[in-house]
């Protein structure tokens, strides 16, 4: 049995559609505080799960003896900010106590998700390196290279098969994103199929690692599938993307809305956080490790997201 939680969230609902495509519905069961989604109720089992609730989380690993567990549950960056102690301890002691019943129940796999918010205003800036300088100065940030450190120890210590990557900021179409800096790249082409026009919140020069859901969900299934002695990095790979402005994907947008229109709001906390961000990521170790290859560009991303967004608005 597979166990996604946090399966209502942007990553989460496309994880638990792809891995049970590939396991057979009722072998991934999803999971998250809330109801299910529309995109995922009634496609296979669930369950209701707190990963403050060490009681219930221990029922839940007891019940199904997980051979996986992906652990998507967190607060963003933005709403990080907005609630720091509920961010530090959602995304803290939730990784601890799934790390801590994955030692008890001897889960095989557990995969749990970084990002490029571990990087801070003292690190390089463009292609980050996999090791720098790392000075995250938000609570999502630094409870993300908090829970690096915590999976790497996990895995020194305790033996356990914990994988994770630092993701840029994800565009799907399938299920929208929540509390992140990174949601303009999201909210654009609904509004540039619904409105015609979009007003940014991050300034029109701010570029940003980015990625296409598609590549994401393929490299963590990519990355959970490789043998545990090519997973070289147990704290979290650096994972590149395309890296772009919000001017750059508003011009590649009009290639297909020609009078799409985009304006910039000038004072949006998010864009501090985004300034605090790397520009661009060298991803050679998940190239080498396992095999990493971007399949999408800015282009076919843009083309792809306006085609499947147009059958649905
Ligand atoms: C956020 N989408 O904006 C997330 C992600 C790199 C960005 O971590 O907080």
């Amino acid at each position: 049995k597979i166990i996604v939680i946090g399966a209502n969230g942007q990553i989460g609902t496309e994880l638990v559609m792809a891995l049970r495509g590939i396991h057979g519905a009722e072998n991934v069961i999803a999971s998250d505080i809330n109801d299910p989604a529309y995109a995922i109720r009634n496609s296979g089992p669930f369950e209701l799960i707190n990963v403050l609730d060490k009681d219930n989380l221990h029922h839940i690993f007891d019940k199904h003896r997980p051979t996986q567990v992906y652990l998507l549950a967190a607060i963003l960056s933005a709403v990080g900010e907005q609630k720091p102690k509920m961010a530090w301890d959602l995304n803290m002691t939730g990784l601890l106590h799934i790390l801590d019943f994955a030692v008890e129940f001897k889960t095989a796999k557990v995969f749990w998700p970084s990002s490029i918010a571990v990087f801070g205003p003292h690190s390089p800036q463009f292609n980050t390196p996999q090791y720098c300088v790392m000075d995250p100065n938000t609570v999502y940030g630094f409870s993300k290279l908090a829970g690096e450190r915590w999976c790497e120890y996990y895995h020194a210590k305790y033996g356990v098969d914990v994988r994770s990557i630092r993701y840029p900021g994800l565009i799907g179409w399938k299920a929208n994103p929540g509390g992140g800096t990174t949601d303009y790249a999201v909210h654009i082409f609904h509004e540039a199929l619904k409105t015609g026009k979009y007003q940014s919140f991050l300034s029109a020069g701010t570029a940003l690692p980015m990625m296409y859901m598609e590549d994401a969900i393929r490299a963590t299934i990519s990355l959970m599938d490789a043998p545990a002695e090519n997973i070289k990095i147990r704290s979290s790979y650096n994972l590149a993307g395309i890296s772009f402005t919000p001017t750059q994907l508003a011009e590649e947008i009009q290639k297909h809305i020609p009078d799409f229109e985009i304006s910039y709001s000038d004072n949006d906390p998010r864009q501090a956080i985004a300034d605090s961000w790397p520009k661009s990521i060298d991803d050679t170790d998940a190239q080498q490790d396992w095999g990493w290859q971007l399949e999408y560009d800015l282009s076919k991303m843009t083309a792809d997201m306006l085609d499947n967004l147009k059958k649905i608005l």
